[in-house]
């Protein structure tokens, strides 16, 4: 491990251009449950059906209790180790970029300011009649929160399964790993798309791909480097004093 760890840190220190994209992994150090973890995240309850937008067309009451519940376990959770060190090494590489899944927000609340929230963030609400979008960070909005402008049904701000992805958002992601030499991988299952393809953007122009994760995903056999562990453990050795 200490050998991978300091040729990583080798490619760390030679890159010009560094992209990260994090997966719920590096906030489960923080106490928030990932997707698809064991505790998988709420009453055993598909989340892929709940984080969807058949799911919130079909039953918005059950899908607004499983947002609710997540609000209210995110509202008590604050960052970890993992998320600090990926602040230290956006303060060492002027070229960077944190590509996140996450919709908790614990990555601008450790203090990353280059973050790019791909399925947007829980604690921003959307109107299903006017579109009004705002932040509300009340953990729990009620059974159907309604839009105070025109008493439209909010739904959560985040992209739900079936959903496309916001297009600027995801050209500025493109456009950034075009020319980036050095991708972090981290605390993914890679099987959420067009997330778990993005790699491929900087393989393709020849950049180098790391994984760091708990456990080997479909995406670690087209990896450089792979390094199995908790993200909140391995990053802080990866970047201090670099
Ligand atoms: C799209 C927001 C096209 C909500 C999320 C069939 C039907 C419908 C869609 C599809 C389909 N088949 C494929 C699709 C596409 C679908 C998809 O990819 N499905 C997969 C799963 C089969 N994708 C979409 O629907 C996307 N949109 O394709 O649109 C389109 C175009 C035009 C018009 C219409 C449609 C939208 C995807 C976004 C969905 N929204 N989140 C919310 O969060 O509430 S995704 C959701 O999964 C979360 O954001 C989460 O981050 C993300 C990915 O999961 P991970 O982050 O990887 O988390 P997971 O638990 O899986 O893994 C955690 C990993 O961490 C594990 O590997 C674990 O080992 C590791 N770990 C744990 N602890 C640690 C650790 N690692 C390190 N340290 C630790 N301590
Ligand atoms: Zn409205």
């Amino acid at each position: 491990m200490r050998e991978l760890i300091e040729k990583v840190r080798e490619q760390i220190r030679q890159a010009k251009q560094i992209a990260v994209l994090t997966g719920a992994g590096i906030s489960a150090e923080s106490g928030v449950p990932t997707f698809r973890g064991a505790d998988g995240l709420w009453r055993n309850k598909d989340p892929m059906k709940l984080a969807s937008i058949q799911g919130f067309l079909e039953n918005p009451k059950e899908v607004w209790e499983f947002y609710n519940w997540r609000r209210e376990v995110i509202a008590k959770v604050t960052y970890n180790k993992g998320h600090k060190a990926l602040v230290e090494l956006e303060k060492k590489k002027e070229n960077f970029l944190l590509i996140t899944q996450n919709v908790d927000g614990l990555h601008s609340l450790a203090g990353s300011k280059k973050v790019l929230e791909i399925h947007g963030n829980i604690w921003w609400v959307k109107c299903t009649k006017c579109y009004y979008k705002y932040e509300d960070r009340t953990p729990n909005l009620g059974e159907l929160p309604t839009c105070p402008k025109c008493g439209g049904l909010l739904r959560p701000g985040v992209v739900f399964f079936g959903e496309p992805l916001d297009s600027d958002i995801l050209d500025k992601c493109c456009n950034f790993l075009k020319h980036t030499d050095l991708m972090l991988i981290i605390g993914t299952s890679s099987v959420v798309e067009p997330a778990a393809s993005l790699g491929f953007i900087v393989k393709k122009a020849g950049g180098v791909l790391v994984e760091i994760n708990l456990e080997p995903t479909p995406n670690t056999k087209f990896m450089d480097y792979a390094i199995h562990g908790k993200a909140g453990e391995i990053l802080p050795g990866l970047i201090e004093g670099l």
